[in-house]
């Protein structure tokens, strides 16, 4: 359904000039020149601060979110109702783990220690995708992650296969792949659920009820009241619009939606000829600044789980590490 061959143009953003810069004048040429060719940012190369710091902060967001998503889903593993199905949803949890560790690896080669990454999560501080505060009421909601959540995602990050800093692209590269698995696993567990029973039918209604509008917020702000947009486009991070995204998103999903044999919860959902696209409702964007600012149903439990199995963990941090000294003090002495 999305394929790393979505492509669209990168468009307005080369028209915003850059951000007027107080470092070195030749190696900020340098940077621009690259970044107008259309070239790759490297960790040893040249970056203007601003760059790198905008960099940490979209990285670092995103491997919490990969991070904090997988509360809602890992919460039904347990009550996955086959062996089948619950096989599938570890193996995705797992692989949003891996996602947030290759995001925090690549926020790392730009100086930015992972505990002062998970410093900043801990405290409240960093921000995580909104869609993440909400609860996972049945079976369904599962089904729906995958088809709405992960579909989103994949939108959104099909393009950042393409941003201009090295590291960030590549890791989307392998992202995508499995997030593409992942949207697919979910459509077809909500397939066989609108083939059972009327209950199931229901259930599945229920939850898209519940999830669209959140979802087509996870795509940011307006591109209009989107402060960081015009500048990450200009450098080459971001390659595609808020608003253009979210649209992108709707078209996609209201052909699934019929296939599927549901409602998107929207009745100003229509196909505008003219625009060739589907207009749709407004967005209640209280209610996404409210959870992005900490108060939507869930973001105290998130956060308490994650520090919970942070402190946790830490026995196996310093096992690893124990073990490394170990290592260490063994290939010293072998080789004396
Ligand atoms: N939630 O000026 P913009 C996933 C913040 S991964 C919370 O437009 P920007 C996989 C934004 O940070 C999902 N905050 O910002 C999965 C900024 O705040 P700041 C995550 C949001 O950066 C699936 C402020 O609003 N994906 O789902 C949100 O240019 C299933 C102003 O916004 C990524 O992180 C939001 N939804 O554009 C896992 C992709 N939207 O930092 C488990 C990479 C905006 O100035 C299960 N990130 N904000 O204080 C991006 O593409 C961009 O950062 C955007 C925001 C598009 C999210």
């Amino acid at each position: 359904m999305y394929t790393q061959s979505f492509n669209v143009p990168d468009g307005a953003g080369k028209t915003v000039p850059l951000a007027p810069s107080t470092e070195d004048p030749a190696l900020q040429a340098a940077f621009d020149a690259r970044i107008d060719a259309d070239g790759r940012i490297e960790p040893q190369d040249w970056m203007p601060e601003a760059y790198r710091k905008t960099l940490v902060r979209q990285i670092s967001q995103h491997a919490h979110s990969e991070i904090v998503g997988m509360l809602p889903e890992g919460n039904w593993i347990s009550r996955a109702p086959s062996l089948k199905r619950k096989a599938i949803l570890i193996a995705k949890v797992q692989d949003e783990g891996g996602h947030g560790l290759y995001l925090y690896s690549a926020a790392e080669t730009l100086g930015t220690s992972r505990d002062q990454m998970l410093e900043g999560l801990h405290s409240g501080r960093a921000k995580y995708s909104s869609i993440f505060n909400y609860p996972t009421l049945t079976w369904a909601d599962v089904g729906v992650i995958g088809w709405l959540v992960d579909g989103a995602a994949i939108m959104n990050q099909v393009p950042l296969c393409r941003c201009s800093y090295g590291p960030y692209a590549r890791a989307m590269v392998r992202v995508c792949k499995e997030e593409s698995f992942h949207q697919r696993q979910g459509y077809e567990a909500l397939l066989v659920m609108m083939q059972g029973t009327a209950e199931q039918r229901e259930m599945v209604q229920d939850a898209v009820n519940r999830w669209w509008w959140k979802c087509l917020a996870m795509f940011g702000p307006p591109d209009a009241d989107s402060p960081n947009s015009a500048q990450g486009m200009r450098w080459g991070i971001k390659r595609v619009s808020n608003d253009e995204l979210r649209q992108k998103f709707v078209d996609a999903t209201v052909p699934q939606a019929r296939v599927l044999g549901v409602t998107l919860p929207d009745p100003d959902l229509k196909w505008n000829e003219e625009r060739q696209h589907y207009d749709y409702g407004q967005i209640d964007w209280n209610e996404f600044w409210e959870t992005v600012n900490g108060n939507g149903p869930c973001n105290k439990e998130r956060l308490a789980t994650r520090v919970k199995a942070h402190n946790e963990g830490q026995w196996v941090r310093d096992a690893a590490l124990a073990y490394a000294e170990k290592q260490k003090a063994r290939s010293i002495k072998e080789a004396a």
